[in-house]
């Protein structure tokens, strides 16, 4: 063979080489880069728990569904408790104020009656808690504010009645899943409290399924299965004007076939008179569970009641009640309003217990409710 050529043949096993080491050390520097990445996120983050790396892992799924993560619980409920301390210091501190006068005289237990009467709390109620928090100051002869404020907070509680059970029909039975039905006034946050109820069941590893019987308005739909998409569950929807009560039971039957924990069936809020929203509630209602069969009826109706519409919303809340059997209520917009006393009212009119309350328009702004947890909040 020629010289030249051997000479080339040569120069080509070289160039191959140097190509070939070139490569291999950029994928290992790579790699490197990667590995170092990573020791400095364990560093940041030190130690992982369990339930962190769950959380995580968690996170990266929820991503690449390409929904939202809900925020871990207990976080959840520190920052509503902030944000209802915030929201309602009208009441909780106007009755601290008035409580630590140096005279509890005639006048200033009118005006703690006026306080509370504005906060929405309602006379009767109003009337049982000045004359029981009245007497125990005489009798106990307290004037001390610390004290004067263990009894308030004691007598509040009793108002707000902690023995009422507050629980959430939250999963199947026998493989039939817990229907939930939403209902209140156009307006109220019905759509968004369903939403944001998915996502805490989900945040519990919950199956769940919505149901978009707001067949009023195209528009309803599409908020609802939105909420949806955010969340990570599917929505069951049909066409604009079809039969709300046809799309509750398409909803639960799909609920049962997917073998879902729970069905949240969305309802329209603008009827225009009370026989048609008797009429078409109570249809929901019973044909919702038909596909679960004989014995199982509707697991939850929650009545969604925006807290600042005062009177004007009790009233409302009385035609639903009347309507349909309430079994507990969702008082939302609470960031909005200094008068968290209508939940003492709402309970007594309507005798079901305050279940959930709303503190915004995010995702996560939804807290169960409890009698302590919000009296605290209040006098915070
Ligand atoms: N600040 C605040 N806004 C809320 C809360 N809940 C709902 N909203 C807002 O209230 C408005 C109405 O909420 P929707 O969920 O659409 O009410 P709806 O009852 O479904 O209304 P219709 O479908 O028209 O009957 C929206 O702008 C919500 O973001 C809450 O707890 N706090
Ligand atoms: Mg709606």
């Amino acid at each position: 063979m020629d010289q030249p050529i051997i000479l080339l043949i040569v120069l080509a096993i070289v160039f191959i080489l140097v190509v070939a080491l070139g490569i291999s050390l950029r994928v290992s520097g790579k790699r490197k880069g990667l590995r170092d990445e990573r020791t400095i996120d364990a560093d940041v983050t030190g130690e992982l728990s369990a339930d962190e790396i769950a959380e995580a892992v968690e996170k990266e799924k929820a991503e690449a569904r390409g929904s939202e993560v809900p925020t871990e619980p207990a976080g959840r409920l520190v920052r509503l408790r902030e944000r209802l301390a915030k929201s309602n210091t009208g009441l909780g501190r106007g009755l601290l104020n008035l409580l630590s006068r140096d005279n509890l005289d005639e006048s200033t237990w009118e005006e703690i009656e006026d306080t509370l009467i504005l906060a929405d709390v309602g006379v009767e109620p109003t009337t049982e808690l000045v004359d029981r928090l009245r007497e125990r100051v005489k009798v106990l002869g307290a004037r001390d504010p610390e004290e004067v404020r263990g009894l308030l907070r004691e007598e509040l509680i009793t108002l707000v009645d902690p023995t009422m059970d507050r629980s959430l029909a939250n999963q199947a039975t026998g493989g039939d899943p817990a229907v939930i039905l939403v209902v209140g006034v156009n307006g109220a946050g019905k759509t968004t409290t369903v939403g944001k109820i998915a996502r805490v069941l989900v945040a519990e590893d919950k199956t769940v399924l919505l149901g978009a019987a707001d067949t009023f308005r195209a528009a309803a739909a599409e908020q609802l299965a939105t909420w949806g998409e955010r969340v990570g569950v599917e929505t069951v929807r049909k066409e604009e004007g079809a039969d709300p009560a046809s799309v509750a039971y398409s909803a639960v039957e799909k609920g049962q076939q997917d073998g879902a924990d729970v069905v949240l069936v969305d309802t329209a809020g603008r009827l225009q008179n009370k026989r048609g929203l008797m009429d078409e509630l109570g249809k929901v209602k019973r044909v919702a569970t038909r596909p679960l069969g004989e014995g199982h009826d509707i697991d939850e109706v929650l009545l969604v009641l925006d807290a600042t519409t005062g009177q004007n919303g009790m009233q409302q809340a009385k035609v639903f009640a009347e309507a349909v059997d309430i079994t507990g209520i969702v008082l939302t917009k609470l960031d909005g309003t200094a008068k968290g006393g209508i939940v003492v009212a709402v309970q007594r009119e309507l005798g079901v217990p305050v279940k959930l309350i709303g503190l915004g328009e995010g995702a996560d702004d939804l807290a169960p409710f409890t009698a302590e947890g919000f009296v605290d909040a209040l006098l915070d």
